[in-house]
């Protein structure tokens, strides 16, 4: 792609950005946002997939994911994720010019000898824009309203809702997410490996989290127990509720 088409894409991305739907909490859902949202007009979809910025700085969720980690999570892993998205579509304008969710659940129509590298650099970009919204400076605690309530009642209780997703994303082997997701209209702990999405369970997600190494080794080397621990105090529940009540439409 040359330079000039990269630029009239990253012009048009703004423009989606404004007519974005934004839930009470302020938070963008994933489906709604540029290159996710799926009421952008074909010629407005953006040429190329650009990794979003943080809506945070890099040291805001210090001192449980330090700065470092952010940035290079962020910067690098996120954005070689969309770098060789891109790659993998180069030359495929049928493909570009879908959604990032419209190729993540059409994989079966993908030609083969890019499948998997849509499967998992699509499902990194997917994963990651999602997972950077649902942490913030001040967060954790406990959801409230028909989130903390449906938690409960799925659960028994917060207490016992976070000790089972706990459990999940150290029982991950390998790498991959922990998932809270909604199923069949209830809510259920899972997870996926490698950069496999929530479709893969035929859910939506709630809240996500990322167990690769390089999402903690530095402050917590191979402790995974002790970055979940430490991240539940930047999980963001206004905008785990603003997925839930979209999950349950
Ligand atoms: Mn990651």
């Amino acid at each position: 792609m040359n330079r000039r088409k990269f630029l009239a894409g990253t012009s048009l991305i703004g423009a989606g950005l404004l007519g974005a739907g934004k839930g009470a909490s302020g938070f963008v859902h994933a489906g709604t946002e540029f290159d996710f949202n799926p009421n952008l007009a074909r010629e407005e979809k953006p040429v190329a997939f650009t990794v979003p910025p943080l809506p945070y700085s890099f040291d805001a969720l210090e001192p449980y994911i330090d700065a470092k980690t952010m940035e290079i999570h962020h910067d690098k892993h996120h954005g070689a994720y969309v770098t060789n998205l891109n790659k993998a579509l180069e030359g495929h304008a049928d493909l570009q010019s879908k959604s990032i969710d419209d190729l993540l659940k059409g994989l079966d129509a993908i030609p083969e000898n890019i499948r998997a590298a849509v499967r998992n650099n699509g499902g990194g970009h997917w994963n990651h824009s999602l997972f950077w919204k649902l942490m913030k400076k001040g967060g954790g605690g406990e959801p409230k309203g028909d989130l903390g309530a449906a938690i409960s009642s799925a659960f028994g209780s917060f207490a016992d809702f976070q000790a089972k997703f706990s459990a999940a994303g150290l029982g991950r082997f390998g790498s991959g997410w922990a998932w809270l997701i909604v199923k069949d209209g209830k809510l259920a702990i899972d997870s996926t490996p490698n950069q496999d999405t929530p479709y893969f369970l035929g859910g939506k997600a709630v809240i996500g989290l990322d167990v690769w190494e390089h999402a903690y080794y530095l402050k917590y080397q191979n402790v995974r127990g002790d970055y979940i621990k430490a991240w539940w105090n930047v999980v963001n529940w206004d905008a785990a509720s603003d997925l839930f009540a979209a999950a349950k439409k």
